[in-house]
């Protein structure tokens, strides 16, 4: 079958647009990353027909607004169901079975089987769609959760970066910077500005550690939540309150965005690494409406939020092909219709070359 991917879902948009919309030569790309969240984690619906894939507890009004201005794909999947995994295919374009690394690293010790071999780093010849960003002209920065030792992401195409960190760099960010949300935007809007009055087109991954660590969202928002009645699908006071707190978050760099006006010429892609939950299974103040969840390869567990806002792509629109963002952002950070490729043996590639009609 052939795989249909964010790259052919967003060239067919710019192909169906591209005679009343200009498409610039090399966009900016800026991809959120959320961590930990279920396909129905915002209060906007991931499917025009299910009202079960929104929250009735969570509040996201930056991202219901985002959705409306973009493209929701009602059948988004990550990578895999935990973090190194996604982390990997995102940053090489390559499956994580192809790369030998199906678990988050480090790997977890005292299972009952024998556990295959699963990678703990990023190697050093792993081409990364940064690194090819890089040698075409782009500023590179990688803010938050990488997850994939190796050095960090500076040893792996990125300008700018806050290290080689992990899940435990989390912890420390509480209110009034909980899990370091409003850190990362302010360090995000800094590296926009200068890449903007340079001139240069930028690639920005924003890897969030949110929703991990809800225990340090704002006390604002806990209180808020903590007084709102329980929804159906969703009734965790904590995990509302990061989600919120998230939300906020992309809300300012989406203002800044529209403040540096680079509306036009920009791309932003949000979606999650791996659904909510833990062991596979349903977690904490959820009911899933999607059987199991992270850890597991049930939809609960990768089928994640996947929305695209950019030059070319229908407002308010739908895309109901299943993609997977293991191709998704960095072959169309080269641009629609660019001649800057993507590794030839990543995911990516052959699949665009399938759908193109080229193999
Ligand atoms: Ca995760």
């Amino acid at each position: 079958m052939i795989l249909r991917t964010l790259v052919s879902s967003l060239t067919l948009a710019v192909t169906l647009h591209a005679a009343e919309t200009s498409i610039p030569q090399r966009p900016n790309i800026i991809l959120l990353l959320s961590d930990d969240q279920d396909w129905n984690g915002l209060s906007v619906p991931m499917h025009p027909d299910m009202p079960g894939s929104a929250s009735d507890y969570y509040e996201t009004p930056r991202l219901a607004k985002f959705a409306t201005e973009s493209m929701r794909f009602s059948n988004g999947y990550s990578p895999a169901p935990v973090c190194s995994p996604t982390r990997i295919s995102l940053q090489t374009g390559m499956t994580p079975a192809r790369l030998g690394w199906t678990k988050a690293a480090p790997p977890e010790a005292n299972h009952k089987l024998i556990e295959g071999d699963s990678r703990k780093a990023i190697r050093e010849d792993e081409t990364t769609f940064a690194e090819l960003l890089h040698r075409a002209g782009y500023a590179t920065a990688h803010f938050g959760k990488w997850h994939l030792s190796g050095g960090g992401p500076e040893r792996h195409g990125f300008d700018v970066s806050d290290g080689d960190t992990g899940n435990r760099d989390a912890d420390s960010h509480t209110d009034p910077n909980p899990v370091d949300i409003f850190g990362m935007t302010d360090r995000a809007k800094v590296f926009m500005e200068k890449n903007t009055q340079a001139g240069k087109p930028f690639y920005l991954q924003m890897s969030y550690h949110a929703l991990h660590v809800p225990q340090n969202a704002m006390k604002s928002s806990l209180a808020h939540f903590q007084a709102k009645p329980a929804g159906q699908l969703h009734r965790d006071p904590a995990r509302a309150a990061i989600t919120l707190d998230l939300d906020t978050g992309v809300g300012r760099l989406l203002d800044a965005i529209t403040a540096l006006r680079l509306e036009k010429t920009t791309y932003v892609i949000y979606m999650a690494d791996n659904g909510g939950g833990g062991g596979g299974k349903g977690g904490k103040g959820r009911t899933i409406s999607l059987r199991g969840g992270k850890g597991g390869l049930g939809e609960g567990g990768i089928r994640v939020p996947f929305i695209v806002r950019g030059p070319g792509i229908t407002p308010n629109s739908w895309c109901h092909q299943t993609v997977s963002a293991m191709t998704g952002s960095p072959p169309s950070a080269a641009g629609p219709g660019s001649r800057n490729p993507c590794p030839p043996t990543s995911t990516g590639a052959i699949s665009h070359r399938c759908c193109s009609g080229k193999t």
